[in-house]
């Protein structure tokens, strides 16, 4: 593998302005000619030829200002396209290039999905459809004629506004679409079939209407009302917080069943996959909704960041995902409940980007080497850059940063720019030195905070150490002190104490930029609980010792929502590490008494009494434990939490059942969701205990359930169950939504996630049902995503025969789809902490894979970095 560096960033040596593309589709032979005005890029030191990238295209013929070019002047070879004298004044390229979209199983360049033609271009996979300098930092406004047979396309769409179309001789038409605003190619699009369309229409605050249009199967148009409803509250919300204004006359999505990722944000062109558009009560859950509400939001946020001003080089790719993500963070927050946004958006960010971030495929959130850049659509790249993104806001304030977001959209608008550039904008705006923060992006690791507190009742005063730790990671031995936003407060028995720091009344946030560093607070009338990372300040792992009746003492009075929740977490996590060691520990009543009391006020806010009710995942055991994981001893500790909760509790979770009922029509919004979840929660738990009464409950709910939600959580019940009642329910859920592909996928989902040892076997059969496809990613993703990624105890079998499993079918995948096959291989990355005997076998499957020849760039990336 030939790695590409930061350090080798050289401008590129030509510019090119303009693109007219020419497609002729036929589905598998499509003609492209695409002309290109280009010129010498007066930055570039660059001499001698003009190397286009290419991938996969037959080269018919070119023409330099409207003259063949003779077949010396020029060569072709698998990966481009080289003009050998290219003119010193501005010229004019034109060159025919011959594919076929029916071929196309990689899902990258232009391809069909179903009956349609679509493209996927990010990162790069323009070079997939015609010879093109692609690359980020260029720039070009983009004409696009589309001409296809009428009756098998009667929709053709690319980016920006349609300027003409019309009909053509032999049943064909065409289309042409023009893009004022200058792209990098990966944010080329078009798409064309015989598509349904739901349109709907938004004015700006300007006062300029724009349409809005969703295209997608016909016969799903009535599934698309909460994505257009999602898009428009989108619009509204990006002008009132951010100032800004959708810039073109139309705005179009498209869903299709087949793509590699959630969506992208080609201009005025995004492509969904259908999960993240299509949503009905009957066929999606709450999550659903909310996973569409944040999705539609993220791409549209994108028109923005990433899109008026785009990343430099893909190193910078946090520069547009990291701080879309945090937008559309701060959009979901403001619909629904902050707090539960919060705890969810950390839950994510600890189970996926920690665990990334603590093995060996951790990297900076900004890479400074890349052997594939597909492989760094990370969660570093994205929640730890959010985060990022958070904690500068946190550090500088909300004024200060509001002034740097402006900024930075008025002095890089048009442009392609690095985090450099991004974050100078904000040292201007706070007038503060950003360097140490920098590190932020440099270093990779999940750094360690440890606090000692001590309270003097004498002095009225309290001595906070906080030490940060920051250990190696790959390539990285030694690391420089970072910068650190820490909410804290210290609470006693009635909530808040109003404590001082040098003197002056504390606001409850200090940033740490030493490696060592001592605060006294003042004021400290009696012992206080330090309620430190309020909010989750900052994306660290933040070790404090505190007893029970410390988190008891936040779970009651703490002011902080987050740490409320963390207080009902890591008692949990304290029960679940002393029952991994000694399954017979007794499990301490305090907590018993906790989690009735937390049921008892569940109605206050049920989100939140929800998310407090689940214990920690398999994972975060795991993670807490570090090494030597047995990941059998950690689901039988988890296990017996949950039944002695369940059987201790039974009365308060069945009227907890009882009293969360939701009234009414089915309804997405967070209040009534809010309900469902802890509903849903209290029934998982309940049946944790396997009593007739708990069972009954779940099967009354499966019989009766009016929408996915709440079919769904019976649904997992009882497959957990193990009972006759689950099977039944399995069997009758799949004939009901036969001819509902994203539906049955939960259906795989719940099956691929039973911690039971026949699972593996379980899902090898349903490898065989006709709803699945290994050439879908959604249904790869549903089945074996879920037994790899969800499934700890038997993705990690002790005979090994899950990561055989796996591995065979990612060695399936990788000639046709190297992306998916590649992602399915990240569910290796914890392999070093677990126990010997699966380390063994997990690396013996690794270095397998490794071994095999004609793997794809993609998977040959990840094999190797996992086993350095
Ligand atoms: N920016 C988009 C990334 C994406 C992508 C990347 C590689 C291969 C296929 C892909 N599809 C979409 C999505 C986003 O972050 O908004
Ligand atoms: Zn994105």
């Amino acid at each position: 593998l030939e790695p590409v560096r930061l350090a080798d960033y050289r401008v590129p040596a030509f510019l090119i302005d303009t693109v007219h593309l020419d497609i002729r589709l036929e589905r598998t032979q499509t003609r492209i000619v695409s002309t290109l005005t280009l010129r010498r890029n007066p930055h570039s030191a660059g001499q001698g030829a003009l190397k286009l990238d290419g991938d996969g295209l037959v080269f018919v013929e070119a023409w330099l200002d409207g003259v063949s070019l003779p077949s010396d002047a020029y060569s072709v070879s698998p990966h481009g396209f080289s003009l050998h004298q290219p003119p010193a004044e501005p010229f004019t390229l034109a060159i025919e290039t011959r594919l076929d979209p029916s071929a196309n199983t990689q899902l990258m360049g232009l391809y069909r999905s179903n009956s349609a033609y679509c493209t996927q271009c990010e990162a790069e996979g323009f070079r997939r459809i015609t010879y093109f300098l692609d690359r980020p930092d260029v720039l070009s406004v983009y004409t696009t004629r589309i001409e296809a047979s009428f009756q098998e396309a009667p929709v053709l769409l690319a980016n920006g506004n349609r300027t003409e179309h019309g009909s053509l001789a032999d049943g064909r038409h065409y289309a042409v679409w023009h893009d004022p605003f200058p792209k990098p190619s990966y944010l080329f699009a078009m798409v064309a079939g015989d598509l349904a369309m739901v349109a709907d229409s938004f004015t700006t605050r300007s006062g300029r209407e724009v349409r809005l249009e969703i295209y997608v199967e016909h016969g799903k148009e009535d599934r698309c009302a909460y994505a257009m409803d999602a898009l428009k509250r989108s619009m509204r919300w990006d002008e009132q917080a951010f100032g800004r204004e959708y810039d073109l006359d139309i705005f179009m999505i498209v869903a299709v069943s087949d793509f590699n990722m959630g969506a992208m944000e080609n201009k005025g062109l995004n492509i969904f996959n259908d999960k993240y558009v299509l949503a009905l009560p009957q066929t999606a859950t709450d999550s659903d909704f909310a996973a569409v509400e944040a999705i539609i939001a993220h791409e549209y946020f994108h028109n923005w960041t990433g899109n008026r001003i785009t990343c430099r080089d893909w190193f910078q790719l946090c520069l547009k995902e990291g701080l879309t993500v945090f937008r559309d963070q701060e959009f979901s927050s403001d619909q629904r409940s902050r707090p539960v946004k919060r705890i969810n958006d950390v839950k994510l960010l600890r189970s996926q980007q920690f665990s990334e971030d603590g093995g060996p495929l951790a990297h900076p959130v900004r890479p400074e080497i890349y052997n594939e850049i597909n492989n760094f659509y990370t969660a570093t790249v994205y929640e730890k850059g959010a985060e990022v993104v958070r904690m500068l806001k946190t550090l500088i304030g909300d004024e200060a940063f509001a002034a740097g977001m402006d900024l930075y959209f008025q002095r890089h608008d048009g442009e392609a720019v690095t985090i450099e550039d991004f974050l100078t904008c904000f040292a201007e705006a706070s007038r503060r030195d950003l360097g140490q923060f920098m590190l932020w992006y440099r270093q990779s690791g999940t750094p360690e905070i440890r606090a000692e507190g001590q309270w003097d009742e004498e002095a009225g005063t309290y001595h906070l150490s906080l030490k940060q730790i920051l250990a190696p990671t790959p390539g990285q031995p030694n690391k420089q002190p970072m910068l650190f936003p820490i909410r804290l407060g210290l609470v006693g028995e009635d909530g808040d104490l109003p404590v001082t720091l040098d003197g002056k009344p504390f606001d409850g946030l200090v940033a740490l930029a030493e490696s060592e560093r001592n605060y006294v607070f003042g004021n400290v009338r009696q012992a206080p609980v330090p309620s430190l990372l309020r909010g989750f300040s900052a994306p660290v792992k933040l070790t404090v010792a505190l007893d029970e009746e410390a988190l008891l003492t936040l779970l009651k009075a703490d002011s902080d929502p987050f740490n409320r929740w963390q207080a009902s977490q890591s008692y949990a996590l304290k029960l679940l590490l002393r029952l991994v060691k000694d399954p017979t520990t007794p499990v301490d009543p305090r907590f018993i008494a906790a989690v009735r009391g937390l049921l008892a006020g569940g109605a206050v806010d049920p989100a939140f009494t929800a998310l407090s009710l689940a214990l920690p995942s398999e994972t975060d055991i795991a993670r807490e434990i570090g090494n030597d994981v047995d990941p059998q001893a950690v689901y039988r500790a988890r296990s017996i939490l949950r039944r002695t909760l369940a059987r201790d509790l039974q009365a308060d979770l069945l009227r907890t059942i009882e009293n969360m009922t939701v009234a009414g029509p089915y309804s997405p919004q967070a209040a009534d969701a809010g309900r469902r979840s802890l509903r849903n929660g209290a029934l998982d738990l309940v049946c944790a205990g396997g009593t007739p009464q708990a069972l009954d409950a779940a099967a009354a709910q499966f019989d009766k359930a009016d929408n996915m939600t709440d079919e769904m959580a019976a649904l997992a019940t009882l497959a957990l169950s193990a009972t006759p009642a689950g099977e039944r329910a399995l069997h009758n859920f799949r004939e009901r939504y036969d001819n509902d592909p994203l539906v049955i996928d939960k259906w795989m989902g719940v099956q691929a996630m039973l911690p039971l040892e026949a699972t593996l076997d379980r899902v090898k059969e349903l490898m065989h049902d006709p709803a699945f496809s290994l050439h879908n990613p959604n249904r790869v993703r549903a089945l074996i995503g879920t037994f790899c990624s969800a499934n700890q105890t038997q993705f990690n079998r002790a005979d090994g025969e899950g990561y055989r499993f796996v591995a065979d079918i990612i060695l399936a995948i990788d000639p046709k789809n190297p992306q998916l096959a590649a992602r399915l291989l990240v569910a290796f990355k914890t392999w070093r902490s677990l126990e010997q005997g699966r380390r063994t076998l997990a690396a013996a499957t690794l270095r397998d894979i490794a071994r095999r020849p004609g793997l794809s760039r993609d998977v040959a990336d990840i094999a190797q970095r996992s086993l350095a």
